[in-house]
């Protein structure tokens, strides 16, 4: 196999002759589709049949790309990654698919001739709300990224009915409703019931003594459900590969196993006949945190065995039963532990299956799996109940006995008699309840494991997994996370584009370094104030979003400071609402304190059975609508949550924003991909020396940001020393004041204590995430970026030189880290 890595940079020109389509033929195509494939009319057809037959006539081209990346792959018999995620958070397609295909703009102006306005007509799309934040995202950055540099790579996840769920707020509560993104169709997929597999699950173990001594396991499973494949084309930016998203939907089929059913492998005959159906229906909405439920599992592995055999179909199809060079060919990323158990299912293929012997197997296998890692959080860690695998995989659970087995050997010539080390490193932890442990697991059985950005795969280096980094000094590295520019600036932002173009060319997309050509504007009176009329448009249209969504008025030219990510208390978007009420505070008690007009907009999912999450979103709804209520400060202070913050409403906060909240406790949050599309976009960042915002802050310069807070190393020191947040409380006057201002009614009028179980966290809870103790320098990092926005070349300068100096964050960097450190793959070009 070549390993020669890619080339940096390869050229391409968009809208190129590889999309032949002009406007007068985009117009013909979409009349043709308003009537024959949806049946109506240009007199009849509203916004959502106009969306649809614009689709179906893109669709057509999307498809011929997707056929001839199919078939150069298969004649170069390339090497490909395969990108196994639980999550893939892509939000709409329509407008993404466009700009790449280098047709946004034809396709603008055939429908203007027809009467319709493309934007009105994109808002038809339900978001495929696929994932619950930064680690579904990635993924869904990532495949952009692998197509658009001509990479042969598949996405495999689940085909869930509903994504995650729908946020609706009532009486400043957040309720959950169920998402169904499908109710009308999407016109971007397409069903492959050519390439259904057939997936087993629960039953027993035989063993087989064969006549040469052999001895050979055989699972007899009690119930077998259907994989049905969905194909969700991915266009690469330029459009000529078109990768594919496989997600698979469950079915039930007919097969029953009377066998296992008499011999007593149903324990509970009910209980285990899991509905088929359920498998795919619904995404767990928890973040970081794992539920550790059955249906949870038996997920995981259907999707991961969907895919294990789809591509070693694929592999079958050009080697035959010739296993050597699988691991050439095939190379899978597990996107964290979700998808784990693929490693034991790979090895009972080469085992049970192909007959192979134990160490050929895995000597396959450990060259197939790389893992990423993309949290440190302990309630993040997967662990299985070693009861749950054996009753719904009991294969699978003898095959980790076993490489946890003869890893422990390893161990045992590492450490020898060190038993305490062994029981760190071992896939099953013993206590009351034995576990299988994903992350370990996933350790042993990949040749690549990574953090996602500098500091969080230094912490796992030296916390997470000290002694596997010891045992196997190359196999931990880092590749900082990125974004996809196409999405997160040219689409979302288009008046920025276009002042982008018309100063330093159009090929930025592709490579974002060149957007250093904006910093040598950055003084330039006129081009400053070109680049903040842009940011100030985008503010007004936001406003009106605002308005739209929860009627609140809120001023454009007021600052306007965002927050949008989940909801976690290592987030501390409770460190941002102290400090609002200490501003509301300091105007109460000041009406002349001196602030320049700020609005602060949220936007966040809490899990919904995460209590205090939840008690967070009430608490910043019931804040803002006192202040924004209060006729003394409302001039000077607004607070908005927007509800039901998803992909598509990220697309028109991050192009208004000013300053990009970044406040997570050093050491918690791995990475964070917000904080990158908020600076591209021109916003400064108000943020701790955490996940990524250490290297944001390295390439925009010390002086574009607004960094406070303890350090990772002061954290620990500090938990070292004992952390007491009565101390904070006790010795800072405003710091109590709004603490003790939640256990009154003033924000929950005639219910006081409403509000009391944020006090109670960070005091008598022992403020986990030290919120206090960052207090004081947040509200001075926020004083300072106040006095920078009363200076508006200074603020001016300061944004451009944000967005110039984002190049490193592109997506397409991360993908290219990860083929020269990982994945090791070769483009290939698409005629
Ligand atoms: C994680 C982390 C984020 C990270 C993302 C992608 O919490 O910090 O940016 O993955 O690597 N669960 C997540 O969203």
């Amino acid at each position: 196999m070549t390993t020669k890595s890619i080339k940096r940079g390869t050229k391409k020109t968009v809208g190129s002759s590889s999309t032949p389509l002009n406007k007068a033929e985009l117009k013909a195509a979409i009349v043709k589709h308003l009537h024959c494939s949806l049946g109506t009319d240009e007199n009849k057809a509203n916004n959502h049949a106009w969306w649809k037959a614009t689709c179906a006539s893109v669709q057509e081209h999307v498809l011929e790309g997707l056929r001839k990346t199919q078939k150069s792959h298969y004649l170069n018999d390339t090497r490909a990654v395969h990108y196994f995620s639980a999550e893939f958070l892509m939000g709409r397609l329509t407008s993404n698919n466009l700009h790449n295909l280098g047709l946004f703009e034809q396709t603008e102006k055939a429908l203007n001739e027809l009467g319709v306005n493309l934007t009105d007509i994109m808002e038809e799309e339900q978001d495929m709300a696929l994932g619950n934040g930064g680690l579904g995202r990635l993924a869904a950055c990532f495949i952009d990224s692998l197509a658009t540099l001509d990479l042969p790579a598949v996405g495999y996840g689940l085909h869930y009915e509903h994504g995650l769920f729908r946020q609706e707020i009532k009486n400043g509560e957040q309720i959950e409703r169920p998402d169904s993104w499908r109710d009308y169709g999407n016109p971007w997929e397409i069903c492959r019931p050519e390439s259904i597999q057939d997936i087993p699950l629960f039953g027993y173990v035989e063993t087989k003594y064969g006549e040469n001594g052999r001895v050979s396991k055989e699972w007899h499973p009690g119930h077998i459900v259907k994989g049905l494949p969905w194909d969700i084309p991915v266009v690469g930016y330029g459009g000529k590969t078109v990768n594919v998203l496989r997600l698979w939907q469950s079915q039930a089929s007919d097969y029953f196993n009377w066998d296992v059913f008499n011999a007593g492998g149903y324990v509970d005959a009910q209980k285990e006949n899991v509905q088929a159906e359920t498998i795919s229906k619904v995404l767990y909405p928890n973040d970081e945190t794992e539920a550790g439920k059955e249906l949870r599992l038996i997920q995981q592995y259907f999707f991961s065995a969907c895919s294990l055999k789809d591509i070693i179909r694929r592999y079958k199809r050009a080697h035959g039963d010739d296993w050597s060079r699988f691991s050439e060919q095939v190379v899978i990323q597990l996107n964290d532990t979700h998808p784990a158990v693929a490693i034991p299912e790979l090895m009972r293929i080469l085992i049970d299956r192909a007959e192979l012997d134990w160490d050929y197997a895995w000597s396959i296998c450990s060259k197939t799996f790389a893992y990423t890692n993309h949290t440190l959080l302990p309630e993040a860690l997967e662990k299985w109940p070693a009861r749950m695998f054996e009753k719904i995989l009991p294969r699978h659970l003898e095959i980790i006995y076993e490489i946890n087995h003869r890893f422990m050997d390893q161990v045992e010539a590492v450490w020898p008699g060190n038993n305490a080390i062994k029981q760190k490193l071992s896939i099953i932890e013993e206590g009351a309840e034995k576990m299988v442990r994903m992350g370990n697991l996933s350790v042993i059985g990949s040749f690549a494991v990574n953090g996602v950005a500098e500091i969080h795969s230094a912490l796992v280096k030296k916390d997470l997994f000290p002694e596997f980094n010891h045992m196997w000094p190359d196999k931990l590295t880092n590749v900082t996370n990125g974004i996809t520019p196409r999405r997160w600036l040219k689409a979302c932002n288009p008046a920025l584009s276009q002042l982008i173009d018309g100063k330093i060319g159009n090929d930025w997309p592709l490579h974002l370094h060149k957007l250093q050509g904006l910093a040598e504007f950055a003084d330039d009176a006129k081009f400053q104030k070109q680049f903040m009329k842009i940011k100030h448009d985008n503010k007004t249209q936001l406003a009106k979003e605002v308005f739209t969504l929860t009627g609140v008025e809120i001023d454009p030219n007021a600052i306007f400071d965002v927050q949008i990510k989940r909801l976690h208390e290592y987030k501390r978007q409770h460190l941002n609402l102290l400090h609002i009420m200490a501003l509301y505070r300091r105007l109460l008690e000041n009406p002349q304190y001196d602030i320049h007009p700020r609005v602060f907009l949220f936007g966040a999912k809490a899990a919904p059975g995460y209590k205090l999450a939840k008690d967070i979103i009430y608490a910043i709804n019931k804040v803002a609508e006192k202040i924004n209520n209060d006729p003394r400060v409302n001039h000077k202070l607004k607070v908005v949550f927007l509800p039901n913050y998803r992909v598509s409403l990220a697309e028109k906060m991050i192009p208004a924003a000013d300053i990009s909240e970044q406040i997570s406790t050093a050491g918690k949050e791995a990475s964070g991909t917000g904080n990158m599309k908020l600076s591209l976009n021109g916003a400064l960042t108000v943020g701790t020396l955490d996940g990524a915002n250490i290297e944001i802050a390295e390439e925009v310069g010390d002086e574009n940001i607004f960094i406070f807070g303890l350090t990772v190393d002061e954290v620990e020191t500090l938990d070292r020393k004992g952390y007491n947040p009565f101390d904070y409380y006790d010795n800072n006057r405003e710091l109590k004041a709004v603490l003790d201002w939640l256990d009154s009614d003033y924000f929950t009028p005639g219910k006081p204590g409403a509000l009391s179980s944020l006090k109670r966290s960070m005091l008598e809870g022992g403020d986990p995430y030290k919120v206090l103790a960052d207090f004081v320098s947040y509200s001075d990092a926020q004083a300072l970026a106040d006095k920078a926005y009363k200076d508006s070349a200074k603020w001016a300068k300061m944004a451009i030189l944000n967005t110039a100096r984002m190049g490193k964050f592109t997506s397409d960097r991360s993908i290219k880290d990860y083929v020269e450190r990982i994945w090791k793959l070769v483009p290939c070009e698409v005629e």
